[in-house]
């Protein structure tokens, strides 16, 4: 499948297990029709697959609107909702992340699983700091716009 976009941007680990660190990572993302993928990036090349989310999985991409601190160089923040799975992206600036949340709003706006509604903020100590919810996996409190 073709390269629809490509670039090195920002990830927070997803934190699949409940020991998992919350780290970020630089990885190459490669966003085709079929999959966004991520790899590690080496000696200039493009290297090693870490992970990658299927198109049709997709339920939510959104920009992450945020008062907290983020601890990674790049500040532009943006959401891709699979699964039960929330990966954070983070972009150089905001032109970036516009291409990337409309390409990747493009790919997914047939998806069958699009969620209604999403937090456009992030979870942290426990509650959503959009509506103070205190279960990570609460309905959304924001109307989505595919
Ligand atoms: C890893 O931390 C990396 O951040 C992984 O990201 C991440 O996987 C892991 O989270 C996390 O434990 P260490 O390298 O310090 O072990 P990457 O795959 O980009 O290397 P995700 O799922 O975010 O890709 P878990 O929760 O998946 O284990
Ligand atoms: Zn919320």
């Amino acid at each position: 499948s073709s390269v629809i976009l490509q670039q090195p941007l920002i990830k927070r680990s997803q934190q699949k297990r409940r020991t998992s660190p919350a780290n970020f990572k630089s990885r190459v993302f490669i966003l085709t029709h079929t999959s966004l993928n991520y790899y590690e990036h080496r000696n200039g090349k493009v290297r090693s697959l870490r992970g990658f989310v299927e198109v049709p999985r997709i339920k939510c991409v959104e920009i992450v609107t945020t008062d907290v601190t983020i601890a990674c160089r790049n500040k532009y923040a943006f959401q891709v909702i699979h699964d039960n799975y929330f990966l954070y992206i983070f972009a150089p600036d905001k032109e970036s992340r516009q291409q990337w949340v409309l390409a990747l709003k493009e790919v997914t706006k047939n998806n069958h699983c699009l969620m209604p509604k999403y937090h456009p903020n992030f979870w942290v100590e426990g509650r959503w700091r959009c509506c103070c919810q205190t279960e990570k996996m609460a309905a959304g409190c924001t109307l989505y716009d595919p």
